[in-house]
């Protein structure tokens, strides 16, 4: 799904809201219009642009575990950057990359989806511009996500849900060194580092309330396979989840 206000995103719209779903047939239509009253009651605003699109999914579900979560507490938004460059620091990323992201990140407001990042150089490597990579085909079945949360004595956060998932797909791929994220909502200002090696840590505050610029940065060790890497995230299926035991 993807919204927009003032017309299509290709014809100048501003991205609104966007979002994704993998479901049984049987949960297809409650799934679609989960995605209906996301887009239309967005902070952002109502958009006069939706579009929905459904594909059958026919290739093996990959099935992955969740990151592991760890939150920081930062006092406000300077303090939260500096914290989130000194995780990104920790994965070897070089301090003139990691100021490039950070403009990125801190200008972009009109993104729908991730920009992928060469973690050597900071030069960008997809060519979709404002379209970015969407990360679809992905999902964590509701009740299962909230037991492994009572289990790691973590509040159920929707919006934590979605990125987790998200993050664990990207991070479950060998390219991928590590995923600068914060919302470009504005009354949203918790945002994460994640990686394979580190997990999922977030941060309380990376922005103040009222700021519209945010998005996804995905740090990749190589420009190699670009092309399959950006198929793994569009279109392999992948399924979040714990096992009986929550044992990671
Ligand atoms: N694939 C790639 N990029 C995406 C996707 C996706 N499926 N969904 C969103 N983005 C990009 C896009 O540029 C958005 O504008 C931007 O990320 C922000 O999306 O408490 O809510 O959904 O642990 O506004 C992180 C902290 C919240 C959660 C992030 O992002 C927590 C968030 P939003
Ligand atoms: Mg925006
Ligand atoms: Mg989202
Ligand atoms: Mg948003």
């Amino acid at each position: 799904m993807r919204a927009a206000l003032g017309g299509p995103h290709e014809e100048g719209g501003k991205h609104i809201s966007g979002g994704e779903h993998l479901s049984s047939k049987a949960d297809m239509q409650v799934k679609a219009v989960e995605l209906i009253d996301k887009a239309f009651s967005h902070t952002q605003g109502e958009p006069t642009f939706f579009q929905m699109t459904i594909d059958k999914v026919e290739e093996h579900l990959q099935a992955i575990k969740p990151l592991s979560v760890s939150t920081i507490d930062a006092t406000d938004a300077a303090q939260g950057r500096k914290l989130a460059r000194s995780l990104l620091a920790d994965h070897g990323i070089s301090d003139e990359v990691i100021k490039k992201a950070m403009n990125l990140l801190e200008s972009s407001n009109d993104n729908r989806g991730a920009l992928i990042i060469n973690a050597k150089t900071g030069e960008r490597l997809d060519e979709r511009k404002e379209k970015g990579v969407r990360v679809s085909h992905l999902y964590w079945e509701k009740e299962n996500f909230e037991q492994w949360c009572k289990q790691k004595e973590l509040v159920v956060n929707q919006r934590m849900k979605e990125a987790l998932t998200l993050a664990t797909k990207v991070c479950s791929h060998p390219l991928t060194i590590a995923e600068l994220c914060w919302s470009d909502d504005p009354d949203y200002i918790t945002g994460y580092v994640a990686s394979a090696a580190k997990g999922y840590q977030r941060i309380t505050k990376v922005k103040e309330y009222g700021d519209e610029a945010g998005g996804r940065l995905f740090f990749v060790n190589d420009d190699q396979s670009i092309d399959s890497y950006i198929h793994y995230l569009e279109k392999i299926p992948v399924s979040i989840g714990t096992e009986e035991n929550y044992e990671l």
